[in-house]
């Protein structure tokens, strides 16, 4: 069977204008692995939908493709978006492939290198801004209302519509929906995408556990967090676009949203690490908060039960929050007795 894009594959299922012209890289279709070490600790059958391994190293790649495609559809020049870093290098990618212009913003200093460097790579004009993310989409939401540039942040319908498609998958291999969906939650897409792709494909709801890093948590909080921070800057957000249709995800799910601080999100990074899968530290906020919620009485009840985490981004994309917190690897002289001495026999 030869491999095909989300839009190839589900494309029947998403709700996009008939002049969409697929711009795809292959994404999608991204692996369910089994995490039988830290399930067996946690009592849960536990998988890692791993969306770190889309084309651009995260599960943008399943919305962009849809936005682009459309966008090119429709005789868009240009793009633009605001980001955290993961949908600027995929906008850039998919505008790229399609032979479109694409700006993006992001917030000054705090985007991680791969991020940046993938943008870069693929040729977006990278614009720093300074402010938070939230001060870049409302200069993008305003741009895109006065001049005709294509806006692809996930305020695009579209973004939504191939987002979906990581649901379809789920439940295409388990043949229905896990017990429980864990996912991070920043602009609110994501969670937004998944609740409505499990809707539609009708075979089963999970609950769902959103979950924010403590420092910029607005929707535990209930309001905008003016300056948000935290080490996972994928999810640096105060003012979610979709937020209301995340507490809405959360509630009809019978599930929750809650924060994790910044040592539970470092904390589980290498817990995911030390089985094999490296991701982003805003991709293990969904693991910090299983582990938070079952370790504590009044927490989810996981046990027994099948768990999906979705890891939306991978490790390399922000390799400096590892190696900044480890002294370089040890030097030796390229000699065989040395080389014994420091390892041990
Ligand atoms: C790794 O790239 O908002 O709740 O501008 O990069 O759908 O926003 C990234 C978000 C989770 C949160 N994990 O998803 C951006 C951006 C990773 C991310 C999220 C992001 P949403």
């Amino acid at each position: 069977m030869s491999y095909q894009g989300v839009l190839h594959r589900y494309g029947n299922l998403l709700d996009l204008p008939a002049h969409t012209q697929t711009v795809s890289l292959l994404e999608g279709n991204t692996p369910l692995i089994p995490m039988p070490r830290l399930g067996k600790e946690l009592g849960c059958e536990l998988f890692i939908k791993f969306e770190g391994l889309n084309p651009t190293g995260s599960f943008k790649d399943r919305g962009m493709t849809a936005a682009i495609s459309e966008a090119v559809g429709r005789g868009a020049e240009t793009v633009i978006c605001a980001s955290t870093g993961n949908t600027a290098a995929s906008a850039a990618a998919y505008a790229a492939r399609a032979g479109l212009r694409a700006i993006v913003l992001i917030p000054e200093g705090k985007v991680a290198v791969g991020k940046l460097a993938g943008a870069i790579a693929y040729g977006a004009e990278v614009i720093q801004v300074q402010g938070s993310f939230d001060d870049a989409l409302s200069l993008v939401v305003e741009i895109t209302q006065k001049t005709p540039i294509a806006l692809v942040n996930s305020i695009n319908p579209f973004r939504i519509e191939g987002q979906k498609t990581a649901a379809f998958e789920i439940c295409d291999v388990f043949d229905g929906a896990p017990d429980w969906l864990c996912l991070p939650v920043g602009n609110a897409g994501n969670i937004t995408s998944y609740w409505a792709g499990f809707k539609q494909y009708q075979k089963g709801l999970p609950q769902i556990l959103g979950v924010q890093a403590a420092g910029a948590a607005p929707l535990v909080l209930g309001h905008p967090v003016e300056k948000p921070e935290t080490v996972a800057t994928a999810i640096r957000i105060g003012r979610p676009a979709r937020g209301e249709q995340a507490l809405e995800a959360a509630q009809q799910s019978n599930g929750k949203i809650i924060a994790v601080s910044d040592e539970e999100i470092l904390s589980a990074q290498r817990i995911l690490a030390a089985e094999g899968v490296w991701v982003e530290p805003a991709s293990a906020a969904g693991i910090a908060g299983l582990i938070a919620e079952a370790g504590k009485g009044a927490g989810i009840e996981a046990k027994g039960k099948r768990v999906v985490v979705v890891c939306t981004g991978h490790g390399m994309k922000d390799p400096s929050i590892v190696t900044d917190s480890f002294a370089s690897p040890k030097v030796i002289p390229a000699a065989y007795d040395d080389l014994i001495s420091v390892i041990g026999k």
